[in-house]
C-alpha cells in the first residue's frame, strides 16, 4: 500500500500536468520540487494523468506509444533510456482534416511506424519474432509530441509522468502485413513543407522497431501488464522532431507501405 506521502505527490503531479495541458501553459521539472520522482513513481503519476484525462474527455485507451527509442530522439533531449505512454482514442486525428495548433504549447511532429496487434505481447522475455507474430498489420504514422514543460526539458521521470510527451497522431489509412518487408530496412524520407528535413531506416528505432514493442512488453511486465490484442503501438519517432507552425504541411514516406501527411492551420 503506497503511504499518504506518496498517494499526494502523485496527485498533485498528475494535476499540474493536467491543468498545464488544459491551461496550455508549461510547468518546470518537477524532479528538483520531488526528489524521490523516480521512474517507477513517475509511471504511476502517468496512470493518474491518464485516468483524469480519460475521465476530461469522456476517451478511453486505445494503444500506447514508445518514446525516445531512436538515438538522434535520445541525443534531441538529452535522455537516453526510452520511455512509454498510453494513447487515448481523443488523440487520434486523421489525414484529411487540418490539424489546428491552437491547442498545443509547442508542438513538434515525428514520423513513425504503427503497429496494430492482434495477439498479446507478454514479457518479460517478449522478442522481434513474438511482436510480428502478434502484429496484424503495420502502417505509417506521425505523432503529434507537445511537452508541458518548460522548452521541452525534462529527465527521464518528468517525462514518464508526462505520458511521454503525448499529444495527437495520425494513422495512414493503408495497412500491410508486416511479413512483406525488411523492417531494419525500410527508408524513410520525412518533409516539411516540400523540403526534405531527415531521411532514416527502420533500423533507426532500436535496431528493428518492433524491438520497441518488445521492450515496452518486457518493462510492463515489471507492473504485471501485457501489450494486448487490438492495442494500436508506436513504435517511436526514426528521426528528431520538427517544430510545427500554422500553415505547415509534413509529410513522412516509407518504402513499400506509402505515405502519410499532416496540415496544420492557425
Ligand atoms: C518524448 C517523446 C518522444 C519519440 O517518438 O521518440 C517520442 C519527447 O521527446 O518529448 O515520442
Ligand atoms: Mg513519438
Amino acid at each position: 500500500m503506497a503511504s499518504t506521502n506518496v498517494v499526494n505527490v502523485i496527485d498533485q503531479i498528475a494535476s499540474e500536468l493536467f491543468e498545464a495541458e488544459k491551461n496550455k501553459t508549461s510547468v518546470n521539472k518537477f524532479v528538483d520540487r520531488f526528489p524521490e520522482l523516480n521512474e517507477a513513481l513517475a509511471y504511476q503519476v502517468q496512470e493518474k494523468l491518464v485516468e483524469l484525462k480519460c475521465e476530461a474527455e469522456n476517451t478511453v485507451k486505445i494503444g500506447r506509444k514508445l518514446g525516445l527509442t531512436s538515438k538522434s530522439k535520445q541525443e534531441m533531449m538529452g535522455v537516453h533510456e526510452p520511455s512509454y505512454g498510453v494513447l487515448l482514442e481523443s488523440m487520434q486525428l486523421y489525414e484529411s482534416e487540418k490539424i489546428s495548433t491552437a491547442p498545443f504549447i509547442h508542438a513538434k511532429l515525428e514520423p513513425e511506424i504503427a503497429f496494430v496487434l492482434n495477439k498479446e505481447v507478454k514479457g518479460p522475455h517478449a522478442t522481434v519474432a513474438d511482436v510480428l507474430a502478434a502484429t496484424e498489420y503495420i502502417a505509417p504514422a506521425v505523432e503529434v509530441i507537445d511537452s508541458r514543460f518548460q522548452g521541452f526539458r525534462f529527465t527521464l521521470p518528468d517525462v514518464v509522468a508526462d505520458n511521454s510527451s503525448s499529444s495527437k497522431f495520425i494513422i495512414g489509412d493503408r495497412f500491410y502485413s508486416p511479413e512483406k518487408f525488411d523492417l531494419k530496412l525500410m527508408g524513410m524520407v520525412f518533409k516539411k513543407n516540400g523540403e526534405i528535413i531527415s531521411t532514416s531506416a527502420g533500423a533507426a528505432v532500436m535496431g528493428h522497431p518492433a524491438r520497441a514493442i518488445a521492450w515496452l512488453a518486457n518493462k510492463l511486465y515489471k507492473v504485471g501488464q501485457s501489450v494486448q490484442p487490438g492495442e494500436v503501438v508506436l513504435s517511436g519517432s526514426l528521426s528528431g522532431a520538427e517544430k510545427i507552425e500554422p500553415g505547415d504541411h509534413f509529410s513522412a514516406s516509407f518504402d513499400g507501405i506509402g505515405t502519410v501527411e499532416a496540415v496544420f492551420s492557425e
